[in-house]
């Protein structure tokens, strides 16, 4: 029989990892997927292309996190038992996030991850900051010098929100008397209530200062000379472990479906966006199709079944925007809907104005460029409205929802700036119109 490890014991954690993996491989090869909305996440697609790395290679990133100078790259080095990071007393040593593998731990490959200070930054970029160490990480060290100011209290929340795990060091130690220290210690804890959990708050001393040490020789003749103590980390490294042993797979899957329920809120967001705007050109083009078409031909009844034509047309390229092709039956049947909402919402007339510019008629014979514009914007109007209202109905999934068609159309006319679009759709008519006289 197998031996039990403390793995075996828990494959809660196996089986989280297993479904973050496919749920992150799933977002990575959806194929759906329009390619503008890939160029636009390409970051994101990045970012989920590496986290299903470190989850398939079993990696667990811990980074660290806080003010300045408090010693956050000398606490990684301690830990690392050499110098990876570069360290210094002056204020923002470190300028970006770097990383280095802890061999210390060899289950898989634990990933140290230095961080910039955070209080050369703002208040918004600090919580930009927070929030992407946080969320790319299973684990955030939130390092303080001494009692944690309200700027800290404030940024130990933003990582709170979006870390899985944190614990919250004290370091520097050596600069404190054993009772300064037990005290420092009470004020974080009552200070972290209901934050982190009195456990998780460690001291460390990641690179005590310098010590004059007198030396006497067998003469009796006194000499200084100047030593620093070995670091002290030992609470810290063993609370890392004693975490990484009972939650460490667990804390890796959940930090990726984290990731991936965040990747898909932004991947529909942006693919919504990607096709509204495409969506917007295409009825564009139809209304300047309409327009000029509309402008330019003197008998409405032709008009009318051109307007029908170019519509139905339209609403099909609307419904493969989508994602949800129509027949042209049902593209007829959906215009017809539309229609009858703006006789009802606008009247007979302007409808029939709308659809072929009836006053085409009237004004034949003495037309100008001018007044063909005008006719052919009325049109390109129509279109418009028909093709915000279809897409509305493939928006939401080819319904016209609760409201009914209705409410959609009049919602739209409520909407628009009626005499700014006639506005536009008149010159960008003319400038069609005028190459051809
Ligand atoms: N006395 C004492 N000094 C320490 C300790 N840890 C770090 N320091 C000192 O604090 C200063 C800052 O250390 P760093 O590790 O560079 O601090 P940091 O948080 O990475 O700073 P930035 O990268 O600038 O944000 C250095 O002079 C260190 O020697 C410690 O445990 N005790
Ligand atoms: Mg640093």
């Amino acid at each position: 029989m197998a031996k039990k490890t403390p793995e075996t014991l828990a494959p809660s954690g196996d089986a989280h990892l297993a479904l973050a993996r496919e749920s992150l491989r799933d977002l990575l090869d959806d194929k759906r997927v329009p390619p503008p909305v890939r160029a636009a996440l390409a970051e994101d697609y990045r970012q989920l292309q590496l986290l299903l790395e470190k989850i398939e290679g079993g990696h667990i990133h811990i980074a660290v996190f806080g003010r300045v100078s408090v010693g956050k790259s000398a606490l990684l080095n301690a830990l690392l038992g050499e110098t990876q990071f570069s360290t210094s007393p002056l204020h923002g040593e470190t300028t970006r996030a770097a990383h280095a593998r802890w061999q210390e731990y060899d289950a898989g490959g634990v990933y140290l991850i230095d961080t910039p200070g955070i209080n050369e930054v703002a208040g918004e970029e600090r919580e930009q900051l927070a929030h992407d160490v946080a969320s790319r990480c299973d684990l955030v060290l939130f390092v303080v010098d001494g009692d944690i100011t309200d700027t800290e209290i404030k940024a130990l929340r933003q990582v709170k929100g979006a870390a899985q795990r944190l614990l919250l060091v004290l370091n520097k130690t050596d600069r404190y008397t054993s009772p300064e220290r037990d005290l420092l210690l009470q004020t974080l804890r009552e200070r972290a209530e209901g934050l982190i959990h009195p456990q998780d708050i460690v001291t460390a001393a990641a690179q005590p200062a310098e010590r004059i040490v007198i030396m006497v020789d067998a003469e009796g003749n006194e000499s200084e000379t100047r030593r620093r103590p070995p670091p002290d980390v030992t609470a810290l490294r063993e609370r890392i472990w004693d975490i990484l042993k009972a939650e460490g797979k667990t804390m890796a899957a959940l930090n990726a479906g984290l990731f991936a329920g965040r990747f898909s809120d932004r991947l529909s967001r942006e693919v919504v966006a990607v096709r509204r705007e495409l969506a917007e050109k295409v009825v564009r083009n139809y209304c300047l199709a309409k327009g000029v078409a509309v402008a330019l031909n003197p008998i409405p009844v032709a008009d009318l079944l051109a307007a029908i034509a170019t519509d139905a047309a339209m609403i099909i390229h609307l419904s493969r925007v989508y994602g949800l092709p129509i027949s042209r039956g049902e593209a007829g049947s959906l215009l017809k809907t539309i229609f009858t909402q703006l006789v009802f919402l606008m009247g007979t007339v302007w409808t029939m104005h709308l659809a072929a510019s009836a006053l085409k008629g009237i004004s034949l014979g003495l037309s100008t460029i001018v007044t063909a514009a005008a006719q052919g914007a009325v049109a390109w109007y129509g279109t418009y409205v028909v093709g915000k209202a279809a897409e509305q109905y493939f928006i939401q999934g080819k319904s016209w929802g609760e409201g009914g068609p209705k409410r959609v159309v009049q919602d739209i006319l409520d909407s628009l700036d009626r005499e700014s679009l006639l506005a536009q759709a008149r010159e960008d008519i003319m400038a069609r119109l005028k190459p051809l006289l």
